[in-house]
């Protein structure tokens, strides 16, 4: 059954994905500029029942952030220090392998690894870091540093971006994150995170990691001073790398969150915006097969809704997130693996647990133990 459609400007639209027809940029910012939220999201849930039918992605991950100190002071974030700060933090290698075996169970098969850019960290550091962990964890996917990091670490050590990855690669990372791609807009960036690399290089790191066989997420923060055309842009350029290395598994709009940042004088984000943006990536991405519903950021309430407007994948269970607890997140991390189900469910969902590649995870449940088959 075909909605009515309050706005006539999702109807070539409606033809298009049936024709499953790639959207153009205009397309994009109809979907951005319609306040027919529920057309855009009929449309989305179409894309996202023709992928993955009911099947509704988590994993039972813990997050790690062996630093705070940053050297890039983005006005977006709330998380990082200076190094003179005397709140800043920065993990020993021993401090890091007893927090990450804090409360472990075979049930965690990914830890989500990102940091602020140390000025005195060198890359054998971070390699020796993921060795130790691997040796400890072996059963445990890493899921490591963004192209951020990446680009951070070759300008110190003065070697390429491949050859930072391919050391890290040897040392044990399998796969990374999709943070620091804010948006790619030059001018955004310029005011909101001036010391990060360019859209250009995040997109080029990307790509280097992807011809590499790592696979990595891509994710684009909105709901600060960007503009529908930027945002609009931000996901036609995903989607050009995407043809190209088909390295991207999942996409992850991030909210803006203000407090605590020097931007807190914006205001947050709408429910109506967090489910349109989910929507607007489903259609727009047609080449990237899942879109998260990262319920840190749109509380799990909202996120349980974008499960009928586009999203397939709620993140995980999330143990120890600090860079939306820093910025005032009202839910930010610890979520039991029995609440995403319940979510799931409720949802008219099928809830399927995966490692960080996709592939279903089975266990064997007895009164809260949970044991990996392997
Ligand atoms: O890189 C920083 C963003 C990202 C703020 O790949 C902020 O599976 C909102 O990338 N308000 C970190 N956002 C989170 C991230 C992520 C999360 C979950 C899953 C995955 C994945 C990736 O959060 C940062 C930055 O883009 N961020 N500060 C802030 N105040």
């Amino acid at each position: 059954m075909t909605p009515v459609f309050e706005d006539a400007r999702l109807l070539p639209i409606r033809d298009k994905i049936e024709a499953r027809e790639r959207l153009t940029f205009d397309d994009g910012l109809t979907l951005y500029r319609t306040p027919d939220l529920l057309g855009v999201g009929w449309l989305a849930n179409v894309v996202r029942e023709r992928l993955h039918g009911d099947k509704t992605y988590y994993n039972v991950n813990r997050h790690i952030n062996p630093t705070d100190v940053c050297v890039a002071s983005c006005k977006l974030c709330a998380f990082g220090k200076t190094a003179k700060d005397p709140n800043g933090y920065t993990m020993s290698h021993e401090q890091l392998w007893e927090r990450a075996g804090h409360g472990y169970t075979d049930a965690v098969t990914e830890f989500h690894i990102v940091g602020g850019l140390h000025p005195e960290l060198n890359l054998e550091w971070y390699c020796e870091m993921l060795r130790g962990l691997k040796k400890r964890f072996p059963q445990v996917h890493l899921k490591a540093f963004t192209m951020v990091e990446i680009g951070y670490f070759a300008h110190r050590s003065k070697i390429s971006h491949r050859e930072v990855l391919e050391r890290l690669k040897a040392a044990g990372m399998d796969s990374m994150p999709g943070g620091g791609a804010e948006v790619f807009s030059d001018r955004v960036r310029r005011i909101i995170c001036d010391h990060k690399i360019s859209g250009d290089e995040w997109l080029g790191v990307a790509r280097i990691a992807h011809e590499l066989g790592l696979h990595s997420n891509c994710t684009m923060l909105y709901g600060h001073i960007e503009t529908e055309e930027d945002r609009t842009d931000h996901l036609i350029r995903l989607r050009a790398l995407q043809d190209d290395t088909k390295g991207f598994q999942t996409f992850i709009p991030l909210a803006f969150h203000p407090e605590n940042t020097s931007l807190d004088h914006l205001p947050k984000t709408t429910g109506f915006d967090d489910v349109r943006e989910i929507a607007v990536s489903r259609l727009m991405l047609d080449n990237i097969p899942h879109i998260k519903a990262y319920w840190v950021m749109m509380t799990p309430q909202i996120a349980q809704i974008a499960l009928r407007f586009g999203a397939d994948d709620l993140d995980g269970t999330v143990v120890e997130e600090k860079i939306y607890r820093d910025a005032g997140g009202a839910t930010s991390g610890n979520l039991r693996r029995g609440e995403l189900l319940r979510l799931i469910r409720e949802a008219g969902r099928e809830p399927v647990e995966r490692d960080t590649l996709y592939r279903p995870v089975e266990r064997v449940e007895s009164e809260n133990v949970f044991t990996v088959l392997v």
